[in-house]
């Protein structure tokens, strides 16, 4: 039985993620490199500096810690005006109505993404007061794949990770989930999130009774 959902931020309840992709890009662009969608997919889910080490491989270029901290601070400054005025019209189709249903259910409801970022963008898309916790890149040592986020989110609900949930749009959250012995459903391409028990291309494909069907 499902007892909790855990929910990825970025790409799953918002269009953040688009957002996210074109400030990594400006930052490539500007040290002399491209990278593509494909390449893409491999920065959802994972932390902001780990992300950025990536990118920098992809263009072999080697940069200080000191520089990597610069540039990642920069990154995040294009993307904080990027999502300035986010409105909860970004709310991705049937998140809200997903969210509600949840909470009609008695089925506690948890955040559990990797940003630093997620309190704002909850607050700017007026979704914050569903979540009974919020886990996110300030409260994690290890990035996913890692599952430290989505089993610190099932402590502070109180249930059993096999009774959770997760909903992902990343390669590295579905790996997170199961490491965490939980479900966990994709949001997007079923050939990029094989290893999920379920591939929706939206919430708004979501019901209750799938949940319980895992
Ligand atoms: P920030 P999620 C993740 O959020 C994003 O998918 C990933 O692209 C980003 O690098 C990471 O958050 C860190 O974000 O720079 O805002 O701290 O998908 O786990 O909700
Ligand atoms: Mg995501």
């Amino acid at each position: 039985e499902i007892n909790a959902c855990l929910f990825d931020l970025d790409g799953v309840l918002v269009d953040t993620a688009i957002y996210h992709y074109k400030a990594w890009r400006r930052l490539a662009n500007e040290l002399g490199f491209d990278f593509t969608e494909k390449d893409n997919e491999k920065l959802k889910g994972i932390s902001r500096i780990q992300s950025l080490k990536l990118i920098l491989e992809w263009g072999g270029i080697k940069k200080t810690s000191k520089e990597i901290e610069e540039l990642s601070q920069k990154k995040n400054d294009w993307y904080l005006e990027m999502i300035a005025d986010i409105q909860p019209n970004e709310l991705l189709p049937g998140s809200r109505e997903f969210l509600q249903e949840l909470k009609d259910h008695g089925i506690k409801i948890a955040l559990g993404s990797a940003s630093k970022n997620a309190i704002i963008i909850l607050d700017k898309t007026n979704i914050r007061h569903f979540f009974d916790a919020i886990v996110d890149g300030n409260m994690v040592q290890a990035s996913k794949p890692d599952p430290e986020v989505f089993l610190i989110g099932a402590k502070l609900l109180n249930i059993q990770p096999q009774q959770c949930v997760v909903i992902e749009d990343a390669v590295a959250g579905v790996e997170a989930a199961l490491a965490g012995n939980m479900k966990v459903i994709g949001i997007g391409d079923k050939g990029v999130l094989k290893e999920a028990n379920l591939v929706v291309a939206s919430l708004a494909e979501m019901s209750i009774d799938q949940l319980n069907s895992l």
